[in-house]
C-alpha cells in the first residue's frame, strides 16, 4: 500500500517532507490551504507527491471549513495548511466552528523561525496561544525531533475521544530541519489522555431499569450519535422500546427523519411535539447531545419532571448544564449496544399517543403563495427533486433553520450545518470538503443572501477546481434571522440588517415592503464571472425550472430564489424562556 502511495523509505528526511509523509500514512487524501512564505517548504513537498490532492482555496478560513466539511461527511480527519500570521489566524473561525460540533480537524500552520520566535517578527502570530481555548489540543514544534511524535498525536487527539479539532505549528527552520533517523511512530502513548470508550456495565443497568420503570420516556439523540456511528444501535433501541425520538440539529439524520417515531428536533425552532415532550417526560434518554441553550431555553424550566440518563463521550459535558441522574460516559454506538440487550420491549401506549397528537399530520407548517416564493417551498422541492439522496450544508440563519425542518434527514451524515458556532460563510466551503469526499453524491448548500457573500471568493475554487457544488441562495434582501428579531422584539426597528445598495446608511428602514432600493450584488452576473453557471427564480412558477436546470448541471451551479422578505421561523421559542412558550406565527 504504502509503495503504492509513493512513500520512500528513507530514513533521512526533512521536517517539510515528515509532514507529507504523516499526512500519507495517516491516509490523508486531499488537503485545502493557502500558501506563504513559512509553508513553501510543506507546499514544495506537496507539489510531486501523489495520492494527495492540494484544494488551494481563497480564503484559509475557507481551507478550515472545508477540511471540517470533509471530516464531517467521512467521519475522517480533515486537513487543513495555512502560512503564520493573518495565514493562521484566517483559520481561527472554522477551527472554532470545529471545537463546538466536535469535528476531528488537524491545522497545520507555519510559523517564523524558532530563534525569532516572541520578537513581533514579519508574520508572527501566537497561534498556538489564540487558539488555546477553541482547540482539544495544539502543539508548537521547536524541534525536527519532536515532529513526528507530535503529528502522531495531532492525529490520534483529533479523532479519538470526544473529537476535535487539533492544531501543530511549525516553524520555518523545523521544517527545514533534517532528521537522520526519521521514523513514523506506530503507535501513540499520552499520559493523562485515555479517553473512556466502554460505559460502565452497572450504569448501563441502571439505564436499562430506568427506561423500564419509565412511563413517558423519550430518546433525546445529538451529533454524538452521528460521530460514533451509533444511528443502528439508536434505532434498534428506539423500535424495541417504542420510545419517540427527538434529534438536536447536530443530531439531524442521525434517526430517520420519516421514522414514525421521530419528532423533529427540539429547542427554538423545534417542533411542537418534541418541546411538550421535553416538558412532558418522565425520562430522558440523552445519546450524544449537550443540553446546549437553544435547546434547553430556561434551564431551570427545562424538563420538570424528568430524570435524565446522559450517555456522552466526555466526562466534562455530564451535569455542565443540565443535572444528570444517571451518567454513562463512553462511546454512544458501544453503550448503545450493551444496553439494547438489557432493557425490555415496550409496547405503544397513552404516552406514543399523545405524541402522535401533539406532531399532528405536519410537524412544520407555513402558509403557501401564488404570488412569491416561499423559502420553505424551495426546501421542500429540493428534498422532493433529491429525493433526499444528496448532501445538505447550511450557511446560518433563517436558511439554516428551514432546511432543518423542511428537509428530510434520513441518513447520517447528510447535514453538515454550523450547530455550535453558528458561522455565516460555513456551507459553501463546507459543500466543497463534502464533494471532494462523496464524488457522485449531489452536495448542495442553501444559503441566505448575507451568509453566502462572506466566503463567496469560494466560487473560483469550485469553479477551477470544477467541484460540482450546488448553491441555493434564498435571497430575502435581508439578514433575515435578525429582521426577524428586530421586528418581534425591536419594534421593527431594522437597523443595519438590509442588504440593499445604500441602505447602510438609512437611518429610518422603510421595511420590506416599501424599500425601493435595488438589491446588489447580482448573484447570477457574479457566479458568471467566476465561469459558474447560475440561474434565478423570481415567481413560484420559475422554481422548480431552475432547481431542475442547476441540479442537472454536471459541475458547480448557482440557483439563486428570490423569496417573500418577510418570512419568518416558527415556531419560536424566544431565547431565555422555558421550551413550551411557543410562539407559533
Ligand atoms: C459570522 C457571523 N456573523 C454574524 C452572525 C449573526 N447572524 C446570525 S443569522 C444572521 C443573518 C443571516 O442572514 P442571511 O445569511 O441572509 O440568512 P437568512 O437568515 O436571511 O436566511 C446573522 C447576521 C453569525 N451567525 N455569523
Amino acid at each position: 500500500m504504502l509503495e503504492e502511495r509513493n512513500v520512500e523509505v528513507i530514513l533521512k528526511k526533512k521536517g517539510a517532507e515528515i509532514v507529507v509523509d504523516a499526512l500519507l500514512q495517516e491516509k490523508v487524501d486531499v488537503i485545502f490551504g493557502y500558501p506563504g512564505g513559512v509553508v513553501i517548504p510543506i507546499f514544495d513537498v506537496l507539489y510531486d507527491t501523489k495520492g494527495l490532492e492540494v484544494v488551494l482555496t481563497r480564503h484559509e478560513q475557507a481551507a478550515a471549513h472545508a477540511a471540517d466539511g470533509y471530516a464531517r461527511v467521512t467521519g475522517k480527519v480533515g486537513v487543513c495548511l495555512a502560512t503564520s500570521g493573518p495565514g493562521a489566524t484566517n483559520l481561527v473561525t472554522g477551527i472554532a466552528t470545529a471545537y463546538l460540533d466536535s469535528i476531528p480537524i488537524v491545522a497545520i500552520t507555519g510559523q517564523v523561525a524558532t530563534p525569532i520566535l516572541g520578537t513581533d517578527a514579519f508574520q508572527e502570530a501566537d497561534i498556538v496561544g489564540i487558539t488555546r481555548p477553541i482547540t482539544k489540543h495544539n502543539f508548537l514544534v521547536k524541534d525536527v525531533q519532536e515532529l513526528p511524535s507530535m503529528l502522531k498525536q495531532a492525529f490520534h487527539i483529533a479523532r479519538t475521544g470526544r473529537p476535535g479539532p487539533v492544531l501543530i505549528d511549525i516553524p520555518k527552520d523545523v521544517s527545514l530541519g533534517v532528521l537522520s533517523n526519521y521514523e513514523y511512530p506506530k503507535d501513540v502513548a499520552i499520559r493523562s489522555y485515555k479517553p473512556n470508550v466502554v460505559g460502565h456495565v452497572r450504569q448501563i443497568r441502571k439505564a436499562a431499569e430506568a427506561i423500564k420503570s419509565a412511563k413517558e420516556p423519550l430518546i433525546y439523540a445529538g451529533g454524538g450519535v452521528i460521530l460514533s456511528d451509533a444511528h443502528k444501535e439508536l434505532l434498534e433501541l428506539a423500535e424495541k422500546t417504542s420510545i419517540p425520538v427527538t434529534t438536536t440539529l447536530m443530531g439531524l439524520g442521525g434517526f430517520p427523519g420519516d421514522h414514525p417515531l421521530f419528532i423533529g428536533m427540539p429547542g427554538m425552532h423545534g417542533s411542537k411535539a418534541a418541546n411538550y415532550a421535553l416538558q412532558q417526560t418522565d425520562l430522558i434518554i440523552s445519546v450524544g447531545a449537550r443540553f446546549d441553550d437553544r435547546v434547553t431555553g430556561m434551564v431551570d424550566k427545562f424538563a420538570p419532571n424528568a430524570r435524565i440518563i446522559h450517555m456522552d463521550i466526555d466526562p466534562a459535558a455530564i451535569s455542565k448544564i443540565i443535572k444528570v441522574d444517571i451518567p454513562v460516559v463512553g462511546d454512544a454506538k458501544n453503550i448503545l449496544a450493551a444496553l439494547n440487550k438489557l432493557v425490555a420491549a415496550r409496547k405503544p401506549d397513552e404516552w406514543n399517543k399523545q405524541i402522535e397528537k401533539w406532531k399532528g399530520k405536519r410537524m412544520f407548517s407555513y402558509t403557501s403563495s401564488k404570488a412569491e416564493i416561499k423559502p420553505q417551498a424551495v426546501i421542500e422541492a429540493v428534498y422532493k427533486e433529491t429525493k433526499g439522496n444528496a448532501i445538505i450544508t447550511t450557511e446560518v440563519g433563517q436558511n439554516q433553520m428551514w432546511a432543518a425542518q423542511f428537509y428530510k434527514f434520513n441518513k447520517p451524515r447528510t447535514l453538515v450545518t454550523s450547530g455550535g458556532l453558528g458561522t455565516m460563510g460555513f456551507g459553501m466551503p463546507a459543500a466543497m470538503g463534502a464533494a471532494m469526499a462523496n464524488p457522485g453524491v449531489p452536495v448542495i448548500d442553501i444559503a441566505g443572501d448575507g451568509s453566502i457573500q462572506m466566503n463567496i471568493q469560494e466560487l473560483a475554487t469550485i469553479s477551477l477546481n470544477d467541484i460540482p457544488v450546488k448553491i441555493v441562495i434564498l435571497n430575502n434582501g435581508y439578514l433575515g434571522m435578525v429582521r426577524q428579531w428586530q421586528e418581534l422584539f425591536f419594534d421593527k426597528r431594522y437597523s443595519s440588517t438590509c442588504l440593499r445598495k445604500g441602505s447602510g446608511r438609512c437611518k429610518k428602514c422603510v421595511g420590506p415592503q416599501k424599500c425601493k432600493l435595488a438589491y446588489i450584488p447580482d448573484f447570477i452576473a457574479l457566479a458568471e464571472s467566476y465561469d459558474v453557471p447560475a440561474f434565478r427564480a423570481e415567481k413560484p412558477e420559475e422554481m422548480i425550472p431552475v432547481l431542475r436546470k442547476g441540479m442537472k448541471i454536471k459541475g458547480p451551479a448557482l440557483m439563486e430564489f428570490v423569496v417573500s422578505e418577510e418570512e419568518n421561523v416558527f415556531p419560536m421559542v424566544p431565547a431565555g424562556k422555558p421550551i413550551d412558550h411557543i410562539l407559533e406565527g
